[in-house]
Formats: structure tokens, C-alpha cells, sequence
């Protein structure tokens, strides 16, 4: 059984990602991703979807032409697990 974070946790993982943003309902971390067409944003999404495979824990996202939004939340544990830390840094790495 996977466990939402405490308080304490979410503010250090928040720390360790700058870049995404903690969101409510659902409870987890937030990014937009703007690529320069849309080739770039459908392969940065083919890229995502084989880590999400790897870690069976699976982003709620949106693309719009350049532009990919991510949330991530684990329905199992009803909000902000250590999966969709975990899944935001390797996603962070795909980028730098
Ligand atoms: N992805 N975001 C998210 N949350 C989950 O709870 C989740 C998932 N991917 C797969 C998964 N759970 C499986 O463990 C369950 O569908 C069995």
C-alpha cells in the first residue's frame, strides 16, 4: 500500500523541484513543458510514457500542439505519493 507524504515530506520534495508546482484535487505536483514544435513535445511524451512503464506509475497529462502539462498523483494512495516524486525528478533529468 502506497501512502500520501506527510507535510514534512511534501516540503521536501517540493524543495527538490523547483520547477514543478504542488496542485490540489487532484493533491500533486504540476509542470507545463514548452518544446519548439510539435514533434519535439509528441517525443518528450513517447520518452515519459516508457519511464512511466518502467515505474508502473502513469502521469494525467495534456498536450497542445509545443506545449505538454503534467500532473502527478497516485490514485492508490488518493494524492501525492513518493511514485510521483520519484517519477517528476527522472522526468526533470529527460530535460537538462
Ligand atoms: N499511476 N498515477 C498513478 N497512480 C496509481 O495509483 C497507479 C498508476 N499506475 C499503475 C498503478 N497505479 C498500478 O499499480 C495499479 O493500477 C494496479
Amino acid at each position: 500500500m502506497i501512502a500520501r507524504l506527510t507535510e514534512e515530506e511534501r516540503a521536501a520534495a517540493l524543495a527538490r523541484l523547483p520547477l514543478w508546482t504542488a496542485v490540489a484535487d487532484p493533491d500533486g505536483l504540476s509542470r507545463r513543458f514548452t518544446f519548439a514544435d510539435f514533434n519535439a513535445a509528441f517525443g518528450f511524451m513517447t520518452r515519459v510514457a516508457i519511464l512511466a512503464e518502467k515505474a508502473d506509475h502513469h502521469p494525467e497529462w495534456s498536450n497542445v500542439y509545443n506545449r505538454v502539462d503534467i500532473v502527478l498523483t497516485t490514485h492508490d494512495a488518493g494524492g501525492l505519493s513518493q511514485r510521483d516524486v520519484d517519477l517528476a525528478q527522472a522526468i526533470d533529468a529527460l530535460i537538462e
